[in-house]
């Protein structure tokens, strides 16, 4: 039986390595759970069930690894979601992480902290999904809730599988699989934010211009059930990911970009399932052929995912997970990003032309009308791509004061970070996408900002 490829593990990263082998190349990582020592979320929004908790005893006197076993007997039948090996490969892969399996199982009692999240953020409004249950759409049901309603509902269902386990039944368990995802908790947040984005991540154009210039940010929170999931998709704006786990473990799939081709041929006709199970991937003769390129991971507490631009992943939460993600952008994504949003406006004026044939529309009505619409249906539009743009390069050259230029209205912009690549290649890459902006004619249609192209042309 074929076996899936892994993600590099490293326990420490410095950042000229993450850059050259993970981040310009587009490579996933998993990285040890040092880098986030220090987050304060590490602390206070999860909990241990202590030494002399029922759990722990239970399973110490019928000798199982705590946390997992009764997990599993809860997992028997979800064939879908999970293949058969999954647990071996799960302590296989803990045994890369911990030192010993005392250590290993000390992160597998943590669970969030209910109370302290409830208190905090407990007003919030955030998207629960029922992973489940189905939309019209066929996605997972969704429905707006306070935090504190999910909470309530999410330890109720922790409270019943750890009694199941006391209880040792194995009988069929009725998960609801809920999952708050996607949540804003730091937008507006009533308190300072419980974590420092790690170095490596920090170059971050997305949510430096969203949170300076519109008040929003890419910045999420997600608390999954046990055997919840998130389905087959790549992310927003072909952005990248990344991911900090605090409690539970997740499993990731990941595909990626130069096997999208396949995977689009694979479901020709009913067009991409939101999921693909193990089963499929490990043993399906159909997928052979990728077998070797697709890759699994799990994700252990304080572990962060690098998810790279491009790559089709799903996740699958083991225990009740609780992760701080951000999307992000910088050179290193920016062209696939503008060649995914061309594609939308692309698609969009095809489905919109017989309106400017028929005549229905002006050349201009039309041009709004496209840009309408990819903004309803996608989230952005190039007048913001090129702000975006704009505003990182304003940041990059406001450190040189013989260069320090004004693109745009602003009046404050934030320091560029510690770490960023070298600007001959950031240079290279900017050069490279206003010329795929260019029209044959050397026009474009894309709305960039005048000034923009005039620094770029003063600096190539
Ligand atoms: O953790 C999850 O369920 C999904 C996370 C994800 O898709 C991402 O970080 O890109
Ligand atoms: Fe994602």
């Amino acid at each position: 039986m074929h076996k899936l490829s892994s993600v590099d593990y490293l326990e420490d990263c410095t950042y000229s390595r993450f850059l050259e082998n993970y981040l310009k190349p587009c490579i996933p990582v998993l990285i040890g759970k040092k880098l986030t020592e220090n987050w304060e979320s590490r602390k206070t929004w999860v909990r241990r069930f202590e030494e002399n908790d029922e759990l722990s005893n239970v399973c110490k006197e019928r000798q199982v690894p705590k946390g997992l076993e009764f997990l599993q007997s809860k997992a028997a039948s979800q064939s879908d979601l999970l293949s058969d090996n999954l647990w071996d490969d799960l302590i296989e892969a803990s045994k890369q992480y911990y030192d010993n399996e005392e250590e290993a199982f000390k992160d597998l009692l943590l669970s969030p902290n209910y109370e302290y999240l409830k208190q905090v953020y407990g007003n919030v409004e955030v998207p629960l999904a029922y992973c489940s249950q189905k939309d019209k759409y066929g996605s997972q049901k969704r429905e707006n809730v306070q935090l504190g309603t999910a909470l309530q509902k999410l330890e109720k269902e922790d409270e019943m599988l750890r009694s199941m386990c006391l209880l040792e039944s194995n009988g069929f368990c009725n998960l609801i699989r809920m999952y708050p995802k996607d949540m804003h908790l730091f937008r507006n947040s009533p308190v300072t934010i419980p974590y420092e984005t790690p170095d490596l991540f920090v170059d971050d154009w997305l949510n430096a211009y969203t949170m300076n210039q519109e008040n929003d940010d890419f910045r999420f929170s997600y608390i999954g059930s046990h055997l919840s999931t998130t389905p087959l998709h790549k992310d927003v704006y072909e952005s990248h990911s990344v991911s900090v786990n605090l409690c539970g473990v997740k499993c990731w799939i990941f595909i990626p970009p130069s096997e999208a081709e396949f995977l689009q041929k694979q479901f020709e006709d009913e067009g991409l399932p939101s999921w693909i199970s193990q089963k499929c991937l490990f043993e399906e003769e159909n997928f052979r052929k990728i077998q070797g390129n697709v890759r699994i991971l799990f994700q252990f507490p304080g572990q962060t995912v690098f998810v790279p631009s491009g790559w089709y992943h799903q996740v699958l939460n083991i225990g009740t997970t609780l992760s701080i993600n951000h999307n992000w952008c910088n050179s290193s994504c920016i062209l696939p990003m503008h060649f995914a949003l061309q594609q939308q406006y692309e698609a969009t004026s095809e489905s919109l032309q017989d309106l400017l044939d028929d005549g229905i529309v002006s050349k201009e009505r039309f041009s709004e009308l496209v840009t309408e619409v990819v903004e309803a249906n996608y989230g952005w539009s190039w007048e913001r791509f090129w702000l975006m743009v704009s505003f990182q390069l304003q940041r990059r050259l406001a450190m040189d004061s013989s260069r320090a230029i004004t693109l745009n209205s602003s009046t404050s912009i934030p320091p560029l970070p510690k770490c960023v690549p070298p600007w001959s290649w950031e240079k290279s890459i900017l050069i490279q996408l206003v010329k795929k902006a260019e029209c044959p004619n050397g026009e474009t249609t894309q709305s960039i900002p005048a000034n923009l192209l005039a620094v770029l042309e003063e600096i190539q």
